[in-house]
């Protein structure tokens, strides 16, 4: 086989990848390990910059989006019993848009299937061979099918235990992490949210999150112990958990219903530079990972695939590479941006275990700080709703 770009994952960095080089005839083949039916089984971000949509807008895939995501002018901040609204939209002139990244890869699966999009699902053994020269290849394995795809470019979208970012040699790269000593329980249950836009709750026992994915469907998550595992939280345990971390007035207007979903995310801050070898690029969680804290996750891999395609663009239009050679950067400037963000708001809003009573006052004054000063709320604003490309 052979395309000019070979993208290593079928998530929403290769998929938006794949759609918007079609946009340009750019030809592309997306492989992924996992069959489509597991990638869309995955429960994960919910939160959709103005980037984001822009670039589903872009690409000819934001209609369903537009029809049944939720446009949020803002989300509230508790601390304890306290609480107070960020006006994303008086302060920034932004919303952003509520729509599961289930919801997401599903219209990007889809408008592939529309555009006879060449992707090759339960691929194992994949190896990217001679990046750093003008004519790398992949090879990977369908049964028992040996295969092989010539190609001019490689994305590596293929997530944080992917192989593209290990096709780096580790002498050619540099790896940046924070682990953070706790999780994020997550359930997804057929009840109506708690508050029309997301509450996002720290409080002595630790954090929590309410938000959603529909008027019926709502997404909770709570801060736990990295030791916890899913089945040792009842539903019972956890709704009773959740109502002691949000403020009473939204405690007595949750309602709770069986979880249809229930998993936990261990929090890391990760970047690995650079993100090119070669002709090989990394884009998205194979690059970069986040706290879901601020929503960044999905989001930084959005912009990601906006400075390769626009680079990519550039290069098969007119063999320049300015584009291509200033990827790395340019990208990693706003994953830093991010990774900032969303560790300041997870420091801000979790608790951990080693915390003293003088980071306890830190906490409470930057939350005093944020909930008096404008230009602190402001600043949030700008991030959460997010940073120009
Ligand atoms: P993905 O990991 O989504 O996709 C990579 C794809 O590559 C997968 O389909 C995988 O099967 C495939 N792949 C892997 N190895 C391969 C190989 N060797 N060969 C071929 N294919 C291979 N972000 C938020 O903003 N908010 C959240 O609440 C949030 N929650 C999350 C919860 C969890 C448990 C996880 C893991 C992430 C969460 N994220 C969240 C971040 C998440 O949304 C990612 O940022 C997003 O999935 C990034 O998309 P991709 O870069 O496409 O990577
Ligand atoms: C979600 O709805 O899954 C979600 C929303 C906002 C976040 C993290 C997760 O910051």
């Amino acid at each position: 086989m052979r395309t000019q770009v070979a993208i290593i994952g079928g998530g929403p960095s290769g998929l938006l990848l794949g759609q918007l080089l079609a946009t340009r005839g750019i030809d592309c083949i997306i492989l992924d390990r996992q069959s489509r039916d597991h990638v869309l089984g995955r429960i994960r971000a919910g939160v959709l910059e103005r980037g984001f949509t822009d670039l589903l807008e872009e690409a000819g895939v934001a209609d369903r989006m537009k029809r049944e995501g939720f446009v949020h002018d803002g989300a509230l901040i508790s601390y304890g019993e306290e609480a107070f609204r960020i006006d994303f939209k008086a302060l920034t002139g932004h919303a952003v848009t509520v729509y599961g990244q289930t919801e997401v890869t599903r219209d990007l699966y889809e408008a592939r299937d529309r555009i006879a999009g060449q992707t090759i699902h339960d691929a194992e053994d994949v190896v990217i061979h001679d990046a750093d020269s003008n004519a790398p290849f992949v090879t990977f394995k369908v049964g028992d099918q040996s295969l092989r795809i010539e190609c001019d470019v490689v994305a590596g979208c293929d997530g944080f235990h992917g192989v593209s970012r290990t096709t780096i040699p580790a002498d050619r790269r540099q790896a940046f992490e924070k682990v953070y000593p706790f999780g994020w329980l997550g359930v997804l249950s057929r009840t109506p949210p708690v508050n029309h836009e997301l509450v996002y709750a720290s409080s002595d026992r630790g954090f929590a999150l309410c938000s959603m994915r529909n008027t019926n469907l709502s997404r909770y998550y709570i801060q736990c112990d990295l030791s916890d595992r899913p089945e040792d939280w009842t539903d019972a345990a956890f709704w009773q958990e959740l109502k002691r971390r949000i403020p009473a007035a939204q405690a007595a207007n949750l309602v709770t219903g069986p979880s249809i979903e229930k998993s936990i995310a261990p929090l890391r801050s990760f970047v690995s530079e650079p993100m090119r070898w070669g002709r090989l690029f990394l884009c998205g969680d194979a690059a970069h990972i986040v706290p879901p804290t601020g929503a960044k996750g999905l989001n930084t891999a959005a912009s990601d695939v906006h400075y390769l395609f626009e680079g990519l663009t550039q290069f098969f239009a007119t063999g320049q590479t300015t584009g291509i050679d200033s990827y790395s950067a340019r990208a990693l400037a706003r994953v830093w941006k991010a990774e900032r963000f969303s560790w300041w708001f997870s420091s801000l809003m979790h608790r951990f275990p080693d915390q003293s009573a003088f980071d306890l006052r830190m906490q409470q004054a930057e939350i005093a700080f944020l909930r008096s000063h404008e230009s602190a709320q402001r600043a949030m604003a700008e991030n959460y709703v997010g940073l120009p490309y």
